[in-house]
């Protein structure tokens, strides 16, 4: 008997015992004897279990405590600098063959990945303690729930993980002795030998040595090197996105990296909308918007990931797997988002951004004014004016839903909410309208395939560069993109498709030299009306050539002070810019080969003879 599973026998006797699961002891040993940790640590997931080890980080270095008074409960963390956002060269899709990772997918042998891993993993955790840490993505009763242990050895993984899932006893007891686990392994790969001094961030600053690795065949998670975000919060865009599209795919649902919104009329009527836009491009700001039009009310159920199913009634029902806000820090204001503000005022973790002397925080574009010196995210000295930015361009605060002021009555229903339409959307400077409504289906989720957007930092790679990002989900998908085109087209064979949301394409993002066209934000609220009316019929539109977009007059844009030619091209078809789009749009296709589903080629193919007829 290993030494582990003797420890957990004995601790039954105790009435302790943390788990009789034969596999997650198997596991869990397998683990201690590659990794080598000091200690192993199973997460109940108390308020004291997080409070000891928001103390431990405080007392290491990693965190500081914010001032009780004016952030009750927050911590502010610093990362390494080389260890600031997702890492997607160095995320892989390690499937039996490259084949089925498809060309959008780093893919690599898995035995091969393997073995290579166990060369990092070998002793990464030595000096360190091997936390435990089991999580439910989804509400425990829902159909959807999936089961996750994450192993690490980072505490700042742990404390986030509990703002983030459902963590700690209840997950474990839902596993029960034989119940299905997603095994999801993390190191920051930095072993600490012979009592060496720990540093505040421990990581691999070698980037070459950082792996996020993803094993469809076994449905597990193998991530080195990194503490930072979705590379180590394993459950997010991991299991949530990549290990979920597998399983959707296999069991006809669909897992998406999408905010979920509800949107009350003054007549009293809620529609359920769900939305994908690519990171850090408004979709928190989105989930949570104030509208400017009297009488609607929003309220949100999520902000991030939306896991879709076929209901009993034929509707298509979603989920918030999870249970925070890991969102983008500068740029969150007043304007920008009222709500997010308030809820990352107490028991919040900060990383990345300003502190302030009276022990506050800071970021850019906060609308606050900032102070006149402080520490900026690199632990460095301050002042207003610098001309360094304070905080990281990925700056992050990890807050729980439920301190969100519009959150929705429903955010962790277990059924989920019927939704009435998705929305796709991207930064798109020009050519892309302000919303068009998709004729049916198949047009819909040709928008989504072909959807783009300028990168932003939440990746690490050039920011403000146009790239295709098929459904937002370009880092996220699990397999073969054009299979998962056809996934989705599938949904008409199995539901009803008048059952089907309505499909709709948004660009908040469009400009005339450097200036915005459109306000966003509460404004948006507009759009999202327009939206609610087409779903009642009631919302006038014209049929264009790229959809149908809103007719005139039939945006409401009462009390909005915005130029009459700003409106127009907000909403006209720029067939030239449209033309250039299919050109692209074809380059693009090209490289999914015979896995391209027909369906989506023809579509391609009308939209050019629509374009052309128009002229
Ligand atoms: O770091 S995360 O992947 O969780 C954030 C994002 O890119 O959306
Ligand atoms: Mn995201």
């Amino acid at each position: 008997m290993g030494v582990l599973a003797f420890l957990f026998v004995r601790k039954r006797k105790n009435r302790t015992m943390v788990t009789s699961n034969a596999k997650l002891l198997a596991w869990v040993e397998d683990v201690v004897q590659l990794c080598q940790p000091a200690r192993v640590h199973w997460c109940d997931g108390t308020q004291e279990e997080y409070d000891r080890l928001c103390n431990l980080m405080v007392s290491a270095g990693t965190f500081t405590a914010l001032d009780k008074n004016l952030r009750p409960g927050c911590f502010l963390a610093r990362s390494h600098p080389s260890d600031v956002a997702r890492v997607e060269d160095r995320t892989y899709i390690c499937s039996a063959s490259k084949e089925e990772a498809g060309p959008t997918n780093n893919w690599a042998d898995p035995a091969e990945m393997k073995e290579k891993l166990k060369g990092l993993f070998r002793g990464c955790m030595v000096g360190r303690t091997l936390y435990v840490i089991p999580f439910a993505m989804g509400p425990l009763d829902s159909p959807l729930c999936k089961i996750g242990i994450e192993l690490t050895d980072s505490p700042y993984v742990v404390v986030n993980m509990r703002i983030m899932t459902r963590m700690g006893r209840a997950a474990l007891e839902k596993l029960g002795a034989n119940g299905e686990f997603i095994p999801c392994l993390h190191s920051v790969g930095a072993p600490l030998h012979n009592g060496n001094h720990d540093v505040p961030w421990p990581c691999e600053p070698d980037v070459s040595k950082k792996h996020i690795v993803h094993f469809p065949e076994e449905l597990s998670i193998w991530s080195y090197g990194s503490g930072y975000g979705g590379n180590a919060l394993l459950g997010k865009k991991c299991l949530a996105l990549r290990i979920a599209s597998l399983a959707a795919r296999k069991e006809g649902w669909l897992a998406e990296h999408m905010l979920i919104l509800s949107l009350t009329s003054p007549q009293g009527k809620t529609y359920y909308l769900c939305a994908a836009f690519p990171s850090a491009c408004g979709k928190t700001n989105l989930a949570m918007m104030q509208p400017t039009l009297p009488g609607w009310t929003l309220r949100c159920l999520g902000d991030d990931i939306a896991w879709i199913r076929i209901g009993k009634d034929g509707r298509l029902y979603a989920i918030n797997p999870e249970t925070g806000f890991f969102g983008v820090a500068p740029g969150t204001s007043q304007k920008s988002n009222p709500n997010a503000l308030k809820a990352v005022a107490r028991n919040t973790i900060f990383t990345n951004v300003v502190l302030r002397p009276e022990g506050d925080i800071w970021w850019e574009e906060m609308g606050v004014p900032p102070p006149a010196k402080g520490i900026d995210w690199e632990g460095k000295e301050w002042f207003s004016g610098n001309c360094r930015k304070g905080a990281h361009a990925n700056a992050r605060f990890t807050a729980p839903a439920a301190q969100c002021p519009v959150i929705d009555p429903k955010w962790d229903n277990p059924e989920g909410v019927p939704i009435s339409a998705i929305l796709f959307g991207g930064r798109r400077p020009s050519t892309i309208p302000l919303v068009n409504e998709a004729f049916d289906w198949e047009h819909g989720v040709f928008l989504g395939s072909a959807a783009g957007s300028e990168t932003t930092a939440a990746a690490i790679h050039q920011a403000g560069v146009l790239r295709r990002d098929p459904f937002a989900m370009l880092p996220f998908c699990g397999y073969h993109m054009g299979d998962y085109f056809a996934h989705w087209l599938l949904l008409t064979q199995r539901t009803d498709r008048a059952k089907l949301p309505k499909v709709f394409f948004v660009n908040w993002f469009r400009k005339s030299g450097d200036r915005w066209l459109w306000p966003g934000f509460g404004e948006n609220s507009r759009v999202l009306k327009w939206i609610c009316e087409r779903i009642e019929g009631t919302g006038h539109a014209v049929e264009t050539p790229i959809g149908n977009l809103p007719a005139p007059g039939a945006l409401d844009l009462t009390g909005l002070d915005l130029p009459a030619n700003d409106a127009a091209e907000l909403l006209a078809v720029d067939t030239e810019g449209w033309k250039k789009e299919t050109r692209d749009i074809a380059g693009y296709y090209a490289k999914f080969g015979d896995r391209l589903p027909a369906t989506l080629e023809d579509q391609l193919r009308k939209l050019d003879q629509r374009l052309n007829t128009a002229t």
